[in-house]
């Protein structure tokens, strides 16, 4: 490899963080059930060593993101202990995700409930989440609504539409001016007619009309089948409205696949266009990466692991383009030349780099085959495999 390339895998591998969910470590899965996991975490604290262990072996995943209603038992209260935990483990808390969608009186939805009162309990909940990311000083509070309709007819959706402008908004005067706002949108599920927050453009509206501390945060899942995800994030560069990112992998739905393992070229191709309007404006962007994925088959750090080393790889081919030379080739519209400029990128072999990398920081060349060497999956397996096995723990 070229030494010029070789510099070009080691300054994009020197910028690339990105965070676990607390939610991934512990015992979660499908709709139909779970298969439960003898060294799933059991306990918030658990879910930070976990992610610690990602973080020992990669050195690219320093932050946690943390769902209210499943790690802070205690709402704001909760936070002295999850500081310890970040000390302790030397993990930062990253994005506070406030939970709006399991409680019994959401069953018609939170910010969109058609009851006042409900809608003031939803902005309870966000407001105190707010207040819990100010605490522990985290920037992002990532917001995910399940409202929508499962009927026509049902539902005035005009209405619903006003009522999350009015939440949000009443949301954002909270931040303080550090932090973010980050709506992120799905089409379906649970809500399988409407969704109030259905798509990019809705998610853009609505953080805009929050106020000028509300970003978009693309969840790679959530989108229709063939939906060119990569343009919307252009869009959204283009228009300073990209927060972050959801990653994780899909056939059908929402299915929370490992990340590159079903389109590893889509995923480049999301990589590229950020290192393109990066080029472009001379500017790093802005961005949250996060991973969301919940593992019910793949052990979970195990999981966690591979789709770290994949988000790099990929991440790393991205960083191989030459902006410089497509963007000629693309004045001349030549297709073929600016077309086989990714893929020759795509398909370097970037591990040996990767490889160098590691080693020059300290850390294990091959996380995955480490991780597995260290003895952590079967030491947690026989502490926690009596509680995980006998019964559900924890729900995510
Ligand atoms: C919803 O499908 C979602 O993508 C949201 O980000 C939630 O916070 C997360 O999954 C965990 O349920
Ligand atoms: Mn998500």
């Amino acid at each position: 490899m070229a030494e010029n390339t070789e510099k070009a895998v080691w300054q994009a591998l020197d910028r690339f963080q990105i965070e676990l969910p607390s939610w991934g470590f512990a015992n979660t899965g499908t709709r139909f059930g779970k298969f439960l996991q003898a060294g799933a975490a059991t306990s918030i604290e658990e879910k930070f060593a976990d992610a610690a262990q990602v973080q020992q072996f990669t050195g690219a995943c320093p932050s946690l993101a943390l769902h209210v209603l499943w790690d802070f038992s205690d709402g704001v209260r909760s936070v002295t202990e999850i500081e310890r935990l970040a000390n302790k483990y030397a993990i930062r808390a990253g994005a506070i995700n406030p939970n709006l969608f399991q409680d019994q009186q959401y069953k018609y939805g939170s910010l969109g409930n058609l009851d006042p009162d409900i809608r003031k309990q939803a902005l309870r909940h966000l407001v105190d989440s707010v207040e819990i990311a100010r605490r522990l000083n985290s920037r992002d509070i990532s917001l995910w609504f399940a409202d929508g309709s499962n009927y026509p007819g049902s539902a005035n959706i005009r209405h619903r539409k006003e009522w999350f402008i009015e939440g949000l908004r009443a949301t954002h005067t909270e931040l303080s001016p550090a932090q973010r706002l980050l709506v992120e949108y799905k089409p379906f599920e649970p809500a399988f007619y409407h969704t109030d927050i259905a798509d990019w453009g809705m998610a853009l509206l609505f953080a805009r009309c929050a106020g000028s501390q509300g970003k978009v945060l693309v969840d790679t899942g959530h989108h229709y089948q063939a939906q060119n995800i990569e343009q919307i994030v252009a869009w959204l560069l283009s228009e300073n409205m990209l927060g972050g990112f959801h990653f994780n992998d899909r056939r059908y739905a929402d299915d929370d696949l490992t990340i590159g393992s079903i389109d590893p070229y889509q995923v480049f191709r999301i990589f590229h266009e950020i290192r393109s309007y990066e080029w472009e404006t001379g500017q790093p962007a802005d961005i949250a990466y996060m991973i969301d994925q919940s593992h019910n088959l793949k052990l979970k750090i195990e999981a966690m692991i591979q789709t770290v080393e994949t988000a790099q790889e990929l991440y790393v081919k991205a960083a191989l383009v030459d902006h410089a030379e497509l963007s000629k080739e693309q004045a001349s519209t030549d297709i073929v030349a600016a077309e086989e400029r990714l893929k020759a990128a795509f398909h370097t072999d970037v591990r040996r780099a990767i490889r160098a990398w590691r080693r020059s920081k300290g850390l294990p060349e091959s996380p995955l085959a480490e991780y597995r060497r260290s003895g952590y999956q079967s030491r947690i397996e026989t502490e926690r495999g009596v509680k995980n096995l006998s019964s559900v723990t924890s729900y995510a």
